[in-house]
Order: structure tokens, then sequence, then C-alpha cells
């Protein structure tokens, strides 16, 4: 059995940012989840959903996240943007991108997959929901991140899955140590990004695109309806959107359009 998140340590290391409010939850069927509850409940900015074990986390397109007791990181961030909506399909990049930058941090060789997927070795390490909650105080974000940090390899729950202790079993990072960089960056980086304006934006984009794994992959991009598109990914706009070069002219695919993107 591995040991419970040190309630007493996040709370007090959290006592110091007081822009974040914890709240942690032995077991929760999906942080997102609660963390939508609480928006709509009028919760604030900057509300952290932690559960300790997740039991039914969610992904994208109803795909699941599975993480056994004890080995993840799991939580939720609410944000209320003020953003124009136009800016919105940047934020779950941007989280990949600090959680990226976070994980490097603690001597990994993290890179995002577009959108937002957070490989080490060419394996995901972290998965990351974002999800618009419609509220009476306007619109929230729920920033749901999963991270595999102890997962043995039997426990991985599909072959294209890692954790930071199989990706590099020297390093043994603590789930809190993980939980609070990774929030901190995120935060910071949001923050950077939200007061920032189109310099920001801007500078965002370029960190991004250099160091997104996808941008020039051959790719196979699966989009609904089971149709697909392949060529060469060279860029993300300014929209979020990975621009491929196929062999009938350039296309712009948007995060929301795209079931899976596949390296060929
Ligand atoms: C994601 O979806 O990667 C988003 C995962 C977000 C999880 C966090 S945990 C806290 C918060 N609360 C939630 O309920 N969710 C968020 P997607 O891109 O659809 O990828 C899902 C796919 O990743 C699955 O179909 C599996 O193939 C794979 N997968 C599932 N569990 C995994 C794991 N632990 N590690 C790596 N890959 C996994």
């Amino acid at each position: 059995m591995r040991p419970p998140l040190d309630s007493k340590l996040l709370a007090e290391e959290l006592a110091l940012t007081p822009d974040l409010t914890l709240e942690l939850l032995p077991e929760s069927a999906s942080t997102n989840q609660v963390a939508a509850e609480r928006a709509r409940e009028g919760a604030p900015d900057g509300l952290l959903v932690v559960a300790d074990h997740q039991t039914a986390g969610r992904g994208r397109l109803d795909r699941t996240w599975e993480t056994p007791a004890g080995a993840a990181v799991t939580f939720s961030l609410l944000l209320r943007p003020t953003v124009p909506a136009t800016s919105w399909p940047w934020l779950p990049l941007l989280t990949g991108h600090t959680v990226a930058k976070a994980l490097t941090s603690f001597g990994y060789e993290a890179r995002v997959k577009w959108p937002n997927d957070v490989l080490i070795d060419g394996l995901k390490v972290a998965g990351i929901l974002v999800e618009r909650i419609e509220t009476d105080s306007g619109p929230a974000a729920v920033v749901g991140v999963g991270i595999n940090v102890s997962t043995t390899a039997d426990e991985l729950p599909v072959p294209t899955a890692t954790s930071l202790v199989v990706a590099h079993p020297d390093l043994t990072p603590t789930r809190e140590g993980v939980l609070l960089g990774t929030v901190a960056a995120v935060r910071e980086g949001y923050d950077a990004w939200q007061v920032g304006g189109a310099e920001a934006a801007a500078r965002l984009a370029s960190s991004y695109v250099s160091h997104c794994a996808t941008v020039g992959q051959d790719v196979r991009v699966d989009l609904p309806g089971g149709t697909s598109l392949s060529g060469r990914a060279v860029d993300v706009d300014s929209d979020g959107r990975l621009v491929v070069e196929t062999p009938s002219g350039v296309e712009k695919v948007g995060a929301g359009d795209v079931v899976h993107v596949v390296p060929e």
C-alpha cells in the first residue's frame, strides 16, 4: 500500500499561495466533476481540487483516465478567465506546455504532443482535460491534470503510457512535490498569459511551438466520423490549431475536432 498524500504539508505549502484554495479529497470519481460542481455553486478562481485516489477519471471524448491508488497526481484547478472567447483554445495548450515545463525542471525530458498530452520518451506521462463550465457569474474553466508518478510498468493502463518512475527510476520526486511544482507552473503560466495581452499570447505560441513534439513530424490526424488526413505538421497557428501540410494543401485542425494524432 502506498502512503496517502501528506495533507499537512500540502496545506502549509498552499497557505503561502493566497490565490489557491485547496480541497483535498481522499477519494473522488473525478476531480473535474467536483470542480465543475463547485464552479456552478459559485466557487472563485483558484479552487484546487485534489484527489488522493481518483476512481473514474475522465479523458476527452468519453475516454477514461486510469490511475492506481497512491501512484498518481490528479487535480483540477478552477479558473475564471477574462480573456476573449477566441483565446480559450490556448488554455489546454498552455496547461500541457507548463506541465511539461514543470516536469523538465524536475529533470525529465518532457515534451507536449499537440494539443496537450505530455510525453517522456514518446510515451504519455500526463493527460489534460480542460472543460468550459457556464455559471451564473460567467464561464469558468476547469483545468484537469493527471500525472503518473510511481505507477509501475505493470500498472500502466495502456502500452502508450509511462510514469515518472518508469521513465527515470533514479529520480524520485514525491507526489506532493510533483503536485505543488506543477500547480505553481500552471498558475504562473496562466497568470502571465491572462494579463499579458497580445504580447504574452505571441510568446506562449512561440515557446509552445518550439517545445511541441508534434511540429516537424509526419502525422495522421483522425477526425470524427472515421475520416483522417495525413501530412507534415508544420506549425500551430494563433488560434492553437495544428497546421498540417497535406498533398492536397494546407489544413488546420482544432483540438476539439480531433480524435487522435498519430505519428507516421
Ligand atoms: C486525457 O484524455 O488524456 C485527459 C486526462 C485527464 C485526466 C485528469 S485527472 C484529473 C482530472 N479529473 C478528471 O476526471 N480528468 C482530469 P484523452 O486525451 O482522451 O486520453 C485518454 C486516453 O489516454 C485513454 O483512452 C487511454 O488510452 C490513455 N490513458 C488512460 N489512462 C492513462 C494513464 N494513466 N496514463 C497514460 N495514458 C492513459
